[in-house]
């Protein structure tokens, strides 16, 4: 009976054999899946992931790119097809919306600007008032005053 318990028991030992896979993940950008797919890149990084970096300047200034991009990138762990084996990959969609800075000058219309004036003109009076532009969305058209320049060192005050 001994022996019949010690060999049913031996038979219920289950081996267990660990097979360490390497799996080497690659990611791309899909070409020509979307709007400004060619702009960008996927590089290798740490841990199984992939670092998305421009291929090109960006510039929220350039009206076609101030509605951002939309494109798809894959990743595959390289299945014995590569990437043409579907159960070894993923897709997702990458949108990327863009943020304007205020990376431009404010711009008069004219780079010249004549005033006459009667030599009487009170101090403090406004003489002309001009309007500047800047491409930036985050700032408005800017306008300006130009004003008697001896208002700021009398003050009012005689
Ligand atoms: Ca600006
Ligand atoms: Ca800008």
């Amino acid at each position: 009976m001994g022996y019949h318990y010690q060999l049913k028991h031996l038979m219920d030992v289950v081996v267990v054999v660990v097979v360490m896979v390497t799996v080497v993940m690659v990611l791309q950008v899909v070409s020509g899946s979307g709007y400004g797919w060619e702009r960008f890149a996927v590089v290798p990084a740490m841990n199984h992931s992939g670092a998305l970096q421009t291929l090109n300047p960006l510039d929220y200034e350039d009206p076609s790119q101030r509605r951002g991009f939309k494109f798809k990138i894959q990743v595959s762990d390289q299945g014995e097809a590569g990437w043409q084996e579907a159960r070894h990959m993923d897709s997702a969609w990458v949108r990327v919306l863009l943020l304007d800075d205020n990376d431009n000058a404010p711009r008069f219309a004219t780079n010249l600007i004549n005033l006459t004036l009667p030599e009487d003109t009170p101090l403090g009076h406004s003489l002309a008032s001009f309007t500047a532009t800047d491409i930036d969305q985050v700032s408005d058209a800017s306008k300006f005053q130009l004003l008697d320049c001896n208002m700021s060192h009398n003050n009012g005050v005689k």
